[in-house]
């Protein structure tokens, strides 16, 4: 039976180029949840499923899943997949790719109509990096059932509930709770993603086994001050939320530099009214630490809310610190790992085990089903980013990898 070649490799890197295509913006690679663009790639990738002959449906929280059915119709599902969503100024394989490898390894079967003991399904979740609304994981948590219906109250920052930007999406948020599947619906879940990081490049590896994922908290910080003149009020009657903000931003990375097991960043900060010659009365930042080990994120979350609270209080400036994600770190699931690292045995001169420093589906599908993840080495470790790219024959060997583990699955 011949296996993926290079005309799957080819039609993988032209589909990535497709998608690339669907962006909120001419310049740059943006796709947010519930938007035009989200739709636009939801069809696309329907397009794709049913060419492959699969039957195709879309849950009420966005995710597009293509289904082929196993020997036996309505078996349970390996499910294999990621996200369609993307970061701003994003690269294009950071999710996508996830999606694409998994649609061709199907096609493999359904090509054949070889069905497995399992139905195969391919997800596209709708929303992983949480750039819309800030909370993550939004597709497969509403999978799992984890997704708390206080999320549609969530506001854009155009003001837009989450609630209303699912109407205009065509769904009803009424129905949320359709879209959680059954844990006996599934017999596993498969992540295909770039490495996002620079071991695989390192050791000249096209391919690598995810061990675990870090456990990550996200805060969105406002601090209310007062605004102010910048030439008539003196330095010691200032409420300057900016300075407060700017003095915990230093603690963050005070606190992160500290130890090798944490990071920690600061993607936002908006000061309003924004202008040179006022002093801000309100600041919003955001604040994302990640680290393998839950008890030293824990306590670094700890430190950094007292440092916050701490540089505004000196300053007269109320803090207001909200928690939109918080997620520990998790193994992934030891049987599936092996039989993949075994079929990336034969494709590999070695089997690379590395943890993810980047949150992933998986950790939330591993909440319901046994879920293990895939590395594609990536051009210098870089991702969240447009210069993200993979080598064609990294991407078909991925498939090769995904084939064969449904195989060996198969045999079981
Ligand atoms: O932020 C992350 O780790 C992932 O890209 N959502
Ligand atoms: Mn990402
Ligand atoms: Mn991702």
């Amino acid at each position: 039976m011949n296996m993926p070649n290079e005309d799957t490799a080819n039609t993988l890197m032209q589909r990535i180029a497709v998608l690339e295509q669907i962006s909120e913006s001419p310049d740059f690679l943006c796709r947010r949840f519930a938007t035009a663009e989200h739709r636009r790639a939801n069809d696309q990738v329907a397009e794709w499923m049913k060419a492959a002959g699969l039957t195709v449906q879309e849950d009420q929280i966005g995710n597009i899943i293509g289904r082929f059915e196993g020997i036996e119709n309505d078996a349970p599902a390996i499910m294999m997949g990621s996200h369609l969503d993307t970061v701003v100024k994003a690269g294009k394989y950071d999710g996508m790719l996830g999606v694409l490898c998994a649609l061709a390894a199907v096609e493999h079967f359904a090509k054949r109509g070889e069905r497995l003991p399992f139905a195969l399904e391919v997800v596209g979740f709708a929303d992983e990096e949480g750039v819309r609304y800030h909370s993550t994981y939004l597709g497969s948590k509403a999978i799992t059932g984890k997704l708390d219906v206080a999320e549609l109250d969530r506001i854009d920052g155009e003001g837009i509930s989450m609630r209303n930007a699912l109407i205009q999406f065509g769904k009803d948020p009424e129905q949320l709770h359709t879209a959680k599947r059954q844990a006996s619906d599934l017999r596993g879940f498969i992540e295909v993603h770039i490495e996002q990081g620079p071991v695989l490049e390192r050791e000249n590896l096209p391919v690598g086994v995810v061990t675990s994922i870090a456990g990550a908290t996200r805060l969105a910080v406002q601090l209310h001050g007062e605004a102010g003149h910048a030439g008539t009020v003196p330095m010691h009657l200032r409420r300057d939320t900016l300075c407060a903000a700017a003095e915990s931003i230093c603690a963050i990375e005070r606190i992160c530099k500290a130890d090798p097991e944490l990071v920690g960043t600061v993607g936002r900060i908006d000061a309003d009214p924004g202008a040179s010659n006022v002093i801000p009365g309100h600041t919003t930042f955001t604040v994302d630490v990640r680290s393998p080990s839950d008890e030293k994120r824990l306590r670094a979350i700890d430190e950094i809310k007292h440092h916050i609270l701490n540089a505004a209080a000196s300053r007269g400036v109320e803090a207001q610190i909200e928690q939109p994600h918080a997620e520990p770190s998790i193994d992934c699931d030891a049987d599936i790992s092996r039989i993949m690292a075994e079929a990336v045995g034969n494709h590999c001169t070695s089997v690379q085990w590395i943890p993810s420093g980047a949150g992933h589906d998986t950790a939330a599908m591993l909440e319901m089903t046994p879920s293990g993840m895939l590395f594609v080495r990536c051009k210098g470790g870089i991702s969240h980013h447009p210069d993200e790219s993979i080598e064609a024959e990294d991407g078909a060997i991925a498939i090769k990898v995904l084939i064969e583990t449904l195989q060996k699955l198969a045999q079981q």
